[in-house]
């Protein structure tokens, strides 16, 4: 759970031969050849890229094991969703209330707010609701979890934009995020999906608060066999993010994502460092970074609205990955979030494991919410 009272991060010490990342910078770009380079970890050696493999199966066969497939994939949404208290009570709430009527629609009014949608949000949305059962539109009950539904996924639907990285290469990532809301975790999963589709990644180890934040990451690396740029403890991170993207380019790697350090939204001088890491990326490459991930704990509730207003300011934020969905999330600080600022959410948390990061579906993720149907 949130852990950001335990880990005090402090300012950055500066490197030990005092150089800024700025003026390492220009002591690169004179130099005629780059001697020593990064440390790179000998996984990159041993990676092999798998060959992309031509469709076998007839167009009709496909289809119809991509449809089976995605079957599956949705029950897992429902089953990883359905622990968070924002299932349980509208699971509940149908169950006391199987009767259509306004008390049906106050509790799930307080339903909504309870799990963190947001009272204005809730309340437009049940008034709406409330509007259409007065004109008899719904004959009951199923019908109005219908349209809960149908203004559910409405919500979220805006903000379901994969992240596309395939437009650069490397195509660089950045996260970014308080303490302990999922930022390696998170990279560690991506690194196993973009290795899973063919593609060759990077790590940079960009947290160099805590030596245990640098293993942790290189653990991942050697669990999915990418290649982590790392350097000691203190060195400064946006040094080691520069190192790694001079080493991406250099071996024309796919995708870098970069770790940083866990770091209040209300701390001005870590922020600030946010702010050096992308600039000095844009010495190698002005589009870099090409997104800037802010991971947001899904258990946090409606505190992830001001930790993005900051972050987006600061850190130019891009895209979303809300984790921790899975056990007592409330789940609502997503259509919060997606009502407030309109990023896109590119992925979601539903577990620890490598495979547990999916990719947000709006649909998926309202129908884990949901109850299937009434009475079934
Ligand atoms: N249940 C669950 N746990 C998660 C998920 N994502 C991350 N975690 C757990 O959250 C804890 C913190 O994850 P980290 O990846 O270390 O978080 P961080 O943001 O890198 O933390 P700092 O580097 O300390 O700021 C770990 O115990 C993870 O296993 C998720 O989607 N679901
Ligand atoms: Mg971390």
């Amino acid at each position: 759970m949130l852990k950001f009272w335990k880990k005090k991060p402090v300012e950055p010490t500066a490197t030990p031969d005092a150089v800024t990342p700025e003026e390492r910078v220009e002591k690169v770009a004179d130099a005629a050849s780059i001697d020593a380079g990064p440390v790179v970890s000998e996984a990159l050696a041993e990676t092999v890229l798998p060959e992309p493999e031509a469709p076998d199966v007839e167009p009709d066969a496909e289809e119809a094991s991509i449809v089976e497939a995605a079957q599956p994939a949705k029950r897992s949404w429902r089953e990883r969703l359905s622990g968070s208290g924002f299932a349980k009570s509208l699971t509940t709430l149908f169950v006391r209330h199987p009767k259509l009527d306004d008390d049906l629609l106050d509790e799930l009014e307080t339903t909504l707010i309870t799990a963190d949608v947001g009272v204005e949000a809730s309340s437009n949305l049940v008034e709406d609701l409330r509007k259409r059962m007065h004109k008899r539109e719904f004959a009951d009950a199923g019908d109005l979890l219908k349209a809960l539904r149908r203004e559910l996924v409405a919500l979220l639907k805006p903000v379901e934009k994969p992240l596309d990285v395939s437009t650069f290469s490397p195509f660089v990532i950045l996260t970014v995020g308080i303490n302990g809301v999922g930022k390696t975790t998170t990279i560690g999963k991506l690194a196993r999906r973009y290795s899973d589709e063919g593609r060759s990644v990077m790590l940079a180890a960009g947290d160099t608060f805590r030596a245990a934040a640098v293993e942790q990451l290189k653990t991942w690396g050697e669990r999915n066999k990418v290649p982590v740029v790392s350097q000691g403890q203190d060195a400064d991170s946006a040094s080691v993010i520069f190192d790694a993207l001079q080493a991406a380019r250099s071996r024309g790697t796919q995708v870098l994502i970069a770790d940083t350090a866990g770091r209040l939204h209300t701390q001005g001088g870590l922020m600030d460092e946010l702010g050096k890491i992308g600039r000095v990326m844009k010495k190698l490459d002005t589009a870099a970074p090409h997104e800037v991930l802010m991971v947001i704990d899904g258990t946090t509730g409606q505190n992830a609205i001001s930790q993005l207003r900051q972050f987006r300011q600061t850190a130019g934020v891009t895209g979303l990955v809300v984790t921790k969905l899975d056990g007592t999330a409330k789940g609502g600080v997503m259509f919060a979030l997606a009502r407030e600022f309109g990023l896109p959410i590119r992925y979601v948390g539903l577990g620890e494991t490598a495979t547990d990061l999916r990719v947000f579906d709006a649909e998926a993720f309202v129908d884990g919410l949901l109850p299937a149907s009434l009475g079934g």
